[in-house]
């Protein structure tokens, strides 16, 4: 059976990602938004960045999931309905699929059309008891759930890799409050969530020695060149992470190799040599932090789980 037809698609259109470049262009100090690099290539390479020595987030979330699944599944409860905001590779979908008692439907929200074909493909195979519900839509905004023919007990957010860490502190917020209202007052939230430590093990996840995580942020702007007609020079460019303590986060930039304009729509917009465009944060949580987003979102961190060396965690959120 084909997943197309049941598929609900509110994927941006070039006229929504053609707005968003011309607003952050447009600021100071100019930004891109990091949501756009999940095109199809910009997944692939997401997918390559897991699979470097450097980058620890994906291997130790992987792993935590796997030993802390009994504990999970107690805390979550039977016949949940799962929803996933970003569908990603979906091997931590199947741990959870796995592990939780008899799971009723899941949805996966994700931006990229070809990541969610390919990972709800697999998926509906592999879990024929679970009613695979996807939707094709950015996550930062409300999005209707569809409602599984077995009805279900309880929504589960899942949102695993640190993702949020991808959002400002008032982006994430609000997004914690769109959760929330989604899953409702009877659901939770499974978070993953990089923890604060030593620089020196998180700057180099950013910064990998073959040069994946530069090529991933390069992307960024061969798929805007593409969709929505930019002229970006992406050898004009150069990546670069660092770790800033104070803030407790991974800042990635953009920087110009040298004076150039670019125009996106008619509009010019001037770079000066070594001008540094913000394209992306990577948030690094404390428990306190944690809970005090969450409390804005009128949520509580119920149940806590870290790896033995307290590097990543996965954190239960509930009213
Ligand atoms: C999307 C949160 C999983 O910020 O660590 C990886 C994206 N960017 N390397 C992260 C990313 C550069 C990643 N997550």
């Amino acid at each position: 059976m084909s997943v197309l037809p049941e598929l609900t698609d509110l994927q941006p259109t070039p006229d929504d990602i053609t707005g968003d470049v011309l607003a952050g262009l447009a600021r100071v100090p100019k930004r891109l938004p990091s949501k756009y690099f999940y095109d199809r290539r910009g997944s692939e390479l997401f997918e390559e960045i897991t699979r470097q020595p450097e980058y620890y987030l994906t291997r130790i979330e992987l792993a935590l999931l796997e030993a802390s699944m009994a504990g999970i599944a107690a805390a979550v409860g039977p016949r949940a309905h799962v929803v996933e905001y970003g569908s990603g590779s979906g091997r931590k979908t199947r741990l959870l699929l796995d592990g939780l008692e008899d799971p009723v439907a899941y949805t996966p929200i994700e931006i990229s059309r070809s990541a969610l074909l390919a990972s709800v493909e697999r998926l509906d195979r592999e879990f024929g008891d679970v009613e695979v519900l996807p939707v094709c839509a950015d996550f930062t905004q409300p999005v209707p759930l569809p409602q599984p023919r077995r009805p279900a007990d309880h929504a589960l957010v899942f949102f695993p890799g640190s993702t949020l860490g991808n959002f400002t502190d008032a982006e994430a917020v609000r997004l914690l409050r769109a959760m929330h209202q989604t899953m409702g007052d009877r659901g939770g939230a499974l978070l993953g969530i990089d923890l604060q430590k030593s620089p020196d093990i998180i700057e180099p996840a950013y910064n990998d020695a073959q040069g994946v995580t530069a090529r991933f942020t390069l992307n960024l702007l061969a798929r805007l060149n593409r969709d929505i007609g930019s002229d970006f020079d992406l050898d004009g460019f150069e990546h670069r992470a660092t770790y800033v303590e104070d803030a407790g986060r991974i800042e990635t930039f953009l920087v110009s190799r040298r004076a150039q304009d670019v125009t996106v729509e008619g509009r010019t917009f001037h770079f000066t040599a070594g001008e540094a465009m913000q394209v992306e944060y990577s948030q690094k949580y404390t428990d306190p932090g944690l809970a005090a987003l969450a409390a804005q979102a009128g949520l509580k961190v119920v149940e806590a789980w870290n790896d033995p060396q307290n590097w990543f965690g996965l954190r239960l959120l509930q009213r």
